[in-house]
């Protein structure tokens, strides 16, 4: 899918009214086609991130700022994965050393625990991604607030809450 010209076909395809924008619902069903199958919040969560001019949708430069993040993780994930389709967690937890976020043990296995659909400690490729997908929207959402960036931030209850609500998946 690194191919720009396989991804306007595939975008366009997505796209299937025509509109230049894809909706989270259309691209929930195009990832689907490709054995990945994400709960619509999730979809939302992905678009969000590179909604750039926060139409809600995505537009083709969008879909293409996703699209790398996505391949990105699937990378990660296949050096990992060793032909089982699934990582355990301490693999899971070298994936996301390699995307750039070492949490500590409370914060990993909170994450995990809830991205761990049979709570068997087999992370699958979709799991990982969402599990990536809330990460990397907290770190946006704590940057974000992290604005003398120390690595450190004081909500107010408010703005709290906006974050809880911003990150649920
Ligand atoms: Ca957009």
């Amino acid at each position: 899918m690194e191919n720009i010209g396989v991804l306007r076909e595939w975008f366009d395809r997505v796209d299937s009214d025509h509109t230049g924008n894809v909706a989270a619902p259309q691209l929930q069903r195009a990832l689907a086609v490709g054995n990945l199958n994400f709960p619509l919040s999730v979809v939302q969560q992905m678009i969000r991130m590179y909604d750039f001019d926060r139409n809600g949708t995505m537009n083709f430069e969008e879909f293409v700022a996703l699209n790398k993040y996505l391949l990105k993780v699937q990378n990660v994930f296949s050096a990992l994965q060793r032909d089982r389709g699934f990582l355990n967690l301490d693999e899971v937890y070298e994936a996301l050393v390699k995307l750039g976020f070492s949490l500590d043990s409370p914060a990993f296995y909170t994450v995990c625990e809830s991205f761990d659909k049979n709570k068997m400690g087999m992370i699958r490729l979709d799991e990982f991604i969402s599990l990536c997908i809330f990460i990397q929207s907290a770190r946006n959402l704590f940057n974000s607030f992290d604005t003398s960036k120390q690595g450190r931030v004081t909500l107010d209850f408010n703005q709290f809450v906006y974050c809880t609500a911003n990150c649920r998946i």
